[in-house]
């Protein structure tokens, strides 16, 4: 026999099986020469940071594939239940480290570069961040991701492949200016092309009713304009469990094929212009962190990505289990990422009934079935809706299916409550009026089998407020479940000197069972582990004030108390506020009140929406404090101010292990859950923060002892918005009344009178629907507190030990396994492993 060849089957598999990559230190020093010089084609003479990221990330790119493939062999054996996080918004941040890390491959890489002459954060520096999102919201789908590979959950992350993530900050003057973050100018090493999975994606056109011969009456959608949806695949790598879970990123490209009507008619820019309409939808994404109504390039986003997806999903379907869906529903699930991918709804019911010929009552079992749809926000004018009129003109057939949604939905609230026409109204999916509305969050409720908020307190007011009505008919589709973030990026890539302090104290394997911090409890009243505490939050705050200086030019004496509110501005999280301690206490400073002085550096940064001109007047009012407190040298040893321009996933991760006190200051009520406090929190700062969102868990978590609360309640805010008089507050707060004199009288915009007048008159409004007069003196006694436990450096310690060792609960490890206990049901599915 011809034993020297290969069979089809042996060759195919030799194709792909290939012996492991090794991960000692002289395999990575090897291959990293290799990529170097014959891959990138760089030598000795080459100086850049650049290449020698790039031979690095090739390193850990290969090591990825092949348990990326691994992951992918046993999910399709195990042809198991999946689940699909459809997300509008990814913010991954920088992928390197976490690479690094979850592949286990720190140590002997920072070894490898060593042998090499390199230095790890030289090279770390290279990469751009991936801000394919606003804020919490998507910063909250990576840390997800993160953990389904680490729970080796099968969990796909669906998102947009956006050309221009986040807008890159710049403060001019004091002023927010916004710049575009062309994050792949220099490509995306990380991303993989899998062109052979594109699909189609209709917009426009009409719907035709259609029957063949004697079969049933059947829909069709026509005329339409197509784009085409390329996947680009993102590695997901679990924490050193082989596993490595999938992005999928869709990137919008024109069909090849030209409107020959125009191209004959001699119109040929015309026609090659419709390509461009086509590659806009993926251009750039919107920086509102609050629903932008009306735009429809927006909706044309959120109709792509929902699309794609699906019929990806479908795809696999029909390619494993042929034409059968009766078992669908038992293998597949939908997580929808608040309401921005709910077109997912009226779009599985329209490929089930017109692409794959069911029945509406199966298609609707089905899509009812496998949806589920997460909250993020309790701000009425913060819920999507879309003018019917703009779906009916972009997606026709779409609107049809929602029309039908809401009569058959109407028509159960009807036998549920007769006569209750109010109730009706209230409901509908379409709000009427002169313009009639798509109501978003109604659609995602009526379809959905879950319901969820994101904190304990924003899930119950959901109930008992925005959603009563659906609650009172369907109280069992509401849960919550509260926020995490991920211990790999959040606690052991950012803080190394706390982990290595948590690895000799409580020992190793806390990364993936937070809950073993509890075990530092014991050590609060060990004197030398609280030194040795000290030392790793000292070397922190050394590395934050570099930053500090570098990016504001501001010095910061790591002996100070660091202040620190980072997120989103807006309102609603009451920068302000803030702002006005701040110059309450340089009042304070100019009066000469600083017997038993805290010294203090406030750190304050985050980025506007372009439109929103109140957050963009506090930028201004927050550098121009800054300003004028920074160049007082009376003020100087005691009070130093910065605006940190640009913040991102990646100053998130040097900012949060050197903070001491963690600002968390929304009006009770107003914010859904955060997630920066338990970044803040795991990383050892104590709170000064509000009942609101998460907060109320952190607080339960590390006792009322280790928190500095203060303010009005939730339900406090709701009953004194009714008599509120912000003007009685200043006339019976004398400190209050300076604070706010210093802003009229031009104090801190001499050169740009009455710029902050708006400012003023909405904290003196009756009408300010943030209280933030009402909140200023608790939040000055709770600030006195915190300063005075601050110079007891003992007391400070133990209260910074105890929120580490109590933020276990904060792992989204802990949220998955509740959305996956009550919700997903997936089964754990282990990586293939390696030959
Ligand atoms: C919608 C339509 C059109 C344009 C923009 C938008 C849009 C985009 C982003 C609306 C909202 C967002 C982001 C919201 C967000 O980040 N919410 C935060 O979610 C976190 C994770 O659950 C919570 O911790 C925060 O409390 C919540 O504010």
């Amino acid at each position: 026999m011809n034993d020297k060849l290969l069979t089809q089957s042996q060759l195919s598999a030799s194709l792909t099986d290939l012996p492991p990559l090794g991960m000692d230190v002289l395999s990575l020093v090897d291959d990293f020469r290799r990529y170097y010089t014959h891959t990138l084609g760089r030598d000795r003479h080459c100086r850049s940071a650049h290449y020698a990221y790039q031979a690095l990330v090739l390193i850990l790119r290969e090591r990825l594939l092949e348990r990326w493939k691994q992951t992918r062999y046993a999910y399709e054996e195990a042809d198991c239940k999946q689940a699909y996080y459809l997300s509008l918004e990814f913010l991954m941040g920088r992928a390197l480290g976490n690479a690094m890390l979850n592949l286990g491959l720190d140590e002997n890489t920072t070894l490898a570069l060593q042998c090499l002459g390199m230095e790890l954060e030289e090279l770390a520096e290279a990469e751009h961040d991936a801000g394919l999102g606003n804020g919490g919201l998507g910063r909250l789908a990576a840390c997800f991701l993160d953990s389904c590979a680490t729970m080796q959950l099968p969990v796909t992350g669906y998102g947009i492949h956006y050309d221009y993530g986040m807008f890159r900050q710049e403060i001019v003057g004091g002023e927010q200016v916004e710049e575009p973050d062309h994050w792949l100018r220099d490509g995306n090493p990380w991303e993989i092309e899998r062109p052979e999975y594109t699909q189609r994606v209709h917009f426009g056109g009409r719907t035709e009713l259609h029957r063949d011969g004697a079969g049933p009456l059947t829909v069709r959608w026509v005329d339409t304009s197509d784009v085409l949806a390329v996947p680009y695949d993102v590695p997901v790598p679990g924490y050193r469990n082989g596993t490595v879970n999938t992005l999928r990123l869709w990137k919008a490209a024109a069909t090849d094929e030209f409107d020959l009507g125009e191209f004959n008619a001699g119109f040929y820019p015309e026609s090659v212009a419709a390509k461009n309409t086509a590659e806009q939808i993926t251009l750039v994404l919107y920086p509102n962190d609050t629903s932008e109504n009306g735009k429809e390039l927006r909706l044309r986003q959120q109709y792509f990505l929902a699309s794609a997806s699906l019929q990806d999903v479908l795809a696999r379907w029909v390619g494993t289990h042929g034409h059968d869906f009766s078992r669908f529903a038992e293998k597949n699930v939908f997580q929808l990422n608040d309401t921005h991918p709910s077109c997912a709804v009226a779009e599985l019911m329209r490929l089930l009934m017109d692409e794959h010929g069911l029945g509406w009552d199966q298609a609707w079992e089905i899509t009812s079935r496998t949806m589920a749809y997460t909250n993020h926000t309790l701000l009425p004018e913060a819920l999507e809706k879309w003018p019917a009129r703009l779906f009916r003109h972009l997606l026709p057939r779409l609107l049809e299916i929602i029309f039908e949604i809401n009569a058959r939905f109407l028509a159960e609230v009807a036998r549920h409550w007769p006569g209750d026409t109010g109730r009706l109204r209230r409901m509908s999916v379409i709000e009427e009026g002169p313009e009639p509305m798509v109501r978003m969050a109604y659609l995602a409720i009526v379809a959905s089998s879950s319901v969820n908020g994101v904190a304990a307190l924003h899930s119950r007011l959901l109930a008992e407020g925005l959603f009563r009505d659906f609650y009172d008919l369907w109280p069992r589709k509401f849960n919550n479940k509260t926020n995490g973030v991920t211990p790999r990026r959040w606690l052991a890539w950012c803080n190394p000197g706390l982990g290595r302090l948590l690895d000799e104290t409580i020992g190793v394997g806390w990364e993936a069972d937070l809950d073993r911090l509890h075990r530092l409890l014991p050590l609060v009243e060990d004197g030398a582990f609280r030194e040795r505490w000290r030392r790793v939050k000292r070397a922190n705050k050394e590395r934050l004030a570099r930053l500090v200086a570098a990016e504001c030019g501001v010095e910061f004496d790591p002996q100070a108390l660091f202040d620190v509110q980072v997120k989103r501005i807006h309102e609603y999280k009451r920068q302000l506020l803030n702002v006005l301690h701040v110059i309450h206490l340089y009042d304070r400073i100019k009066r000469g009140d600083t017997a038993d002085w805290t010294p203090r550096c406030v750190l304050i940064g985050g980025k506007a929406a372009p439109g929103y001109f109140m957050a963009k007047r506090i930028i201004k009012l927050i550098n121009n404090v800054a300003t004028v407190i920074n160049a007082d040298p009376e003020a100087v040893p005691l009070l130093k101010v910065a605006f940190l321009p640009n913040y991102r996933v990646s100053a998130m991760e040097t900012i949060a292990p050197g903070t001491d006190l963690s600002e968390q200051i929304s009006t009770a009520g107003k914010e859904a859950s955060g997630t920066g406090n338990m970044k803040f929190m795991m990383n050892g700062a104590v709170t000064i923060g509000t009942l609101d969102g998460a907060n109320i868990e952190i607080r339960e978590e590390v006792g009322d002892e280790n928190f500095f609360l203060f303010g009005l309640t939730a339900e406090q805010v709701e009953e004194r918005r009714h008599h509120y008089d912000p003007m009685a507050v200043v006339a019976a707060d004398d400190e209050l009344a300076r604070v706010l004199r210093l802003l009229e009288c031009g104090h801190f915009n001499q050169f740009d009178p009455g710029i902050f007048d708006p400012i003023v008159h909405s904290i003196t409004s009756p009408h300010d629907p943030w209280l933030t007069a009402a909140d200023f003196r608790s939040y000055v006694e709770a600030q006195k507190r915190a300063a005075a436990v601050f110079r007891d450096v003992e007391g400070w310690t133990r209260m910074s030990i105890r929120n580490t060792a109590c933020s276990g609960r904060f792992s989204t490890d802990r949220t998955m396994r509740e959305y996956n206990d009550e919700i997903w049901h997936l089964p754990q599915v282990p990586a293939k492993p390696m030959a």
